[in-house]
């Protein structure tokens, strides 16, 4: 059938080419099959998920009428979870890079004030532009001050954390006090900071770090006990002007994250005689309004209000149950997920026929490097609550449906062979969220 339609095809140009030029008669090539005609319809075989994500039924590699079961043991609480690999949806094809990093396989490295876990290249290949860090921080413990080559952005989970800052020009960061679950703060490269948990929630507090290069490494950051663990004591003597007895105690080794007294309410820096860092280092997402949509809701923030951060930027983004992020993708930037609460699943498409489907749950990353189109659909029964932050200082994307609307509708029709009323039904405004269907 297809061959014969090519054949049809190359006759009608042959002729066209053939034939006297004139401008008045309707060209011959007008009238040729339209290419959708000749190739066949994409498949309208099982699309959807096998099974639900987080099923507790014995799942199976099986799919209509491929696949088969599995006869040997196999990680079952994994399959459910991921029925988008484990039988994967007909429209898949070719492997992409894995595309999701649960912090549940971060090795936790464990400490008397808290802990921390860690997503880089190391564990996760496809981010080559972001890492990231889950820290938890007893009330009153601290994660020691010090600096690192990547600027490091972060989202509160829970609790009030106190940050310090001193800019190059001796300027002080003063409003420090961070206390609302999902407000931000932001580091550039190389400025030395501080993180301490008060008591104001007796569990301290937990946050995620997200940090401009994926091959971060949260343990080779600029300590300042290690540092000084690693300068003669006569060195440290003349550099402050001062006898080394008042080294005596200095620690051996960094402290990293270690216990100690909350701090008072609204302990302040002490006064720069160089005045405070002039665009503040903290940004109170929390308060930001949300710009409701079809499906859910999205808060966007970037440079444009959140003026310090200039290499990570992005949105929350809430998707309410059946509702999809819709198809985009981000011209030049790569894409990194943390999912808040709820599930759902994204297709990233690679070109070159390649696209692979993954499951997400709360508490697991997603990564889509530049251009790559992709959704994020919730496949659960509560709202999909997630991050998107791009390594940009401004969030951009193209809408698949905005850029139909927008383009020529037979233009559009040659295409995809759909008719005027799909036409008519695009939308020429970006949706960011659609709703179910
Ligand atoms: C297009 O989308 C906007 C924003 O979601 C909506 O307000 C509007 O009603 C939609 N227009 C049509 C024709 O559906
Ligand atoms: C077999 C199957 O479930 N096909 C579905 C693929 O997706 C379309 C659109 O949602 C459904 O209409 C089909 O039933």
């Amino acid at each position: 059938m297809v061959s014969f339609h090519r054949l049809f095809l190359f006759v009608l140009i042959s002729t066209a080419v053939a034939a006297p030029a004139s401008n008045s008669q309707p060209n011959s090539v007008y009238s040729a099959l339209p290419e959708w005609q000749t190739v066949a319809p994409a498949n309208e075989d099982i699309n959807n998920s096998a099974w639900s994500q987080d099923t507790t039924e014995q799942v199976e590699p099986i799919r209509g009428n491929t696949g088969a079961s599995m006869i040997t043991q196999d990680d079952l609480a994994l399959d459910q979870q991921n029925p988008d690999l484990y039988a994967r949806p007909s429209t898949d094809e070719g492997y992409t890079p894995g595309a999701k990093w649960p912090f549940s396989l971060s090795s936790n490295r464990l400490q008397t004030g808290g802990w921390a876990r860690q997503q880089n290249t190391n564990v996760f290949p496809i981010a080559t532009d972001i890492a990231s860090v889950q820290m938890r921080l007893k009330a009153g413990a601290i994660r020691e001050l010090h600096w690192h080559t990547s600027a490091e952005w972060a989202y509160v989970l829970k609790g009030t954390t106190v940050v310090t800052s001193v800019n190059t020009d001796g300027q002080v960061f003063s409003s420090a006090v961070i206390k609302k679950e999902g407000d931000l703060w932001y580091f550039p490269a190389g400025i030395p900071h501080s993180l301490q948990a008060t008591d104001d929630d007796p569990d301290g507090s937990e946050f995620l770090l997200v940090f401009d290069d994926g091959a971060f490494n949260e343990d080779s950051t600029f300590l300042l006990t290690d540092w000084t663990a690693h300068i003669p004591k006569e060195v440290l003597a003349k550099n402050f002007q001062i006898n080394s007895g008042a080294f005596d105690h200095i620690p051996s080794k960094e402290l990293y994250i270690f216990p100690s007294t909350p701090p008072p309410d609204d302990e302040q820096p002490p006064g720069s005689p160089n005045g405070f860092v002039p665009n503040t280092f903290t940004y109170k997402l929390s308060e930001a309004p949300a710009k409701p949509l079809s499906g859910g809701s999205i808060k966007i923030f970037d440079t444009r209000v959140f003026k310090a951060a200039t290499t990570i930027v992005g949105a929350l983004v809430t998707v309410e149950p059946g509702a999809m992020r819709e198809l985009h993708w981000h011209p030049t930037m790569p894409e990194w997920d943390y999912i808040l609460t709820g599930q759902g699943r994204m297709t990233i498409f690679a070109a070159s026929a390649t696209a692979n489907t993954f499951d997400y749950r709360a508490g697991d990353i997603g990564y889509v490097p530049p251009s790559y189109g992709h959704y994020m659909e919730n496949t659960g029964n509560t709202p999909l609550v997630y991050l998107e932050l791009y390594n940009s200082d401004k969030v951009q994307d193209i809408s698949l449906q905005q850029w139909l609307a927008l383009t020529p509708p037979a233009l559009v029709k040659a295409h995809l062979g759909v008719d005027n009323a799909f036409i008519e039904h695009l939308n020429k405004t970006k949706q960011y969220v659609v709703g179910s269907h």
